[in-house]
């Protein structure tokens, strides 16, 4: 619940998460069906996640941990020390607490909209960070939100690492970043993960690997939908797709229907034809002038900018 006591996830009578659902059959009746990724993440798809992020052809997330391991003098010289780090969406096992280590925060305030998440992540960061205190918010973050009054007085620090920003697009991308220049207000930094153009070949791979771990996490959707939403799907009948769109710097995946079907969602019908596809992600890919373009859009005054050796990923630090 929020602050308001209004349940953040919003079930009818028969359990079923309405926005969940309106967002299913809205997406399954355009012309190009599209779902958003948001809801790639129930239990399957967050475990099917991490599991991404150890496969080899994903390098976003050993690129942004070794820039983490690589910078922290420069953090602690440009960020320092008194802050209150607040995360949007809970903490990594191995990211956060590089980046606490580094530069000796007074707080930290985990934001998710999953209790059940945030509260793993927080007990996990209070055990290794004994004296920095935590105050996990349950709460939507692409909204402003109001933290907790004992980090009130405090300079703070917004860390969103991960490169999430890519999947939302441009508009998305500047209302969220302006949503949290006001959540963190005036004299705040922002150290955001933006992953980068390379070539094709290897954007693709990262979001197809070999041993299909991406294209099970895709495919889950089809599976949830099922099994949330009384679907029909037949989900041996659609195969993962993954394309980079050089004129939006984008990976979109998509499921391609491999043959003419039709099923029900929610008792309502729906068909198509072979090759259409129902498009569940955009990954947008940056380099430092969109970067920085699109962080000044949202607000936000780029201060120093650190990429892997290899240049896949970048973090980028920021001031309001
Ligand atoms: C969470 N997000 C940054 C991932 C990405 O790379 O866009 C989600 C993902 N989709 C497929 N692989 C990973």
């Amino acid at each position: 619940a929020d602050a308001d006591g209004i349940r953040l996830v919003d079930l009818d009578e028969d359990g079923v998460d309405r926005a969940f659902r309106a967002d299913v059959l809205k997406g399954l009746s355009q012309g190009q069906k599209a779902i958003p990724a948001r809801w790639f993440y129930d239990e399957r798809g967050s475990q099917l996640f991490e599991d991404i992020t150890q496969v080899e052809e994903y390098y976003p997330t050993r690129a942004e941990t070794a820039i983490l391991r690589s910078q922290g003098e420069a953090f602690a010289r440009l960020i320092g020390p008194g802050r209150a780090v607040v995360e949007f969406g809970s903490g990594s096992s191995v990211k956060t607490p590089l980046l606490l280590s580094a530069i000796d925060p007074a707080a930290y305030v985990p934001l998710d909209i999953s209790g059940d998440f945030l509260r793993a992540a927080a007990a996990d960061l209070a055990a290794r960070f004994p004296q920095v205190p935590v105050y996990p918010v349950e709460a939507d973050f692409t909204k402003p939100v109001a933290l907790p009054g004992a980090v009130g007085n405090l300079p703070k620090l917004g860390f969103f690492p991960g490169s999430t920003i890519g999947n939302m697009v441009p508009r998305t991308a500047v209302d969220l970043l302006r949503n949290m220049r006001a959540t963190l207000g005036d004299g705040s930094l922002l150290l955001i993960g933006m992953d980068l153009i390379k070539d094709r070949a290897v954007l693709e791979a990262a979001y197809d690997d070999a041993a299909g771990v991406t294209a099970a996490f895709n495919l889950n959707l089809l599976t949830r939908i099922n099994r949330e939403l009384g679907g029909t799907i037949p989900v041996d009948a659609f195969r993962h797709e993954a394309r980079w769109v050089d004129l939006y710097a984008r990976i979109e995946m998509h499921l391609v229907a491999a043959r003419d079907v039709s099923f029900e969602v929610a008792g309502r019908p729906f068909a198509m034809t072979a090759g259409e596809t129902i498009h569940t992600e955009n990954s947008h890919k940056f380099d430092a002038r969109s970067s920085n373009m699109m962080l000044l859009a949202g607000h936000w005054t780029p201060v120093e900018r650190w990429t892997d050796e290899a240049e896949r990923f970048s973090l980028v630090l920021a001031r309001a």
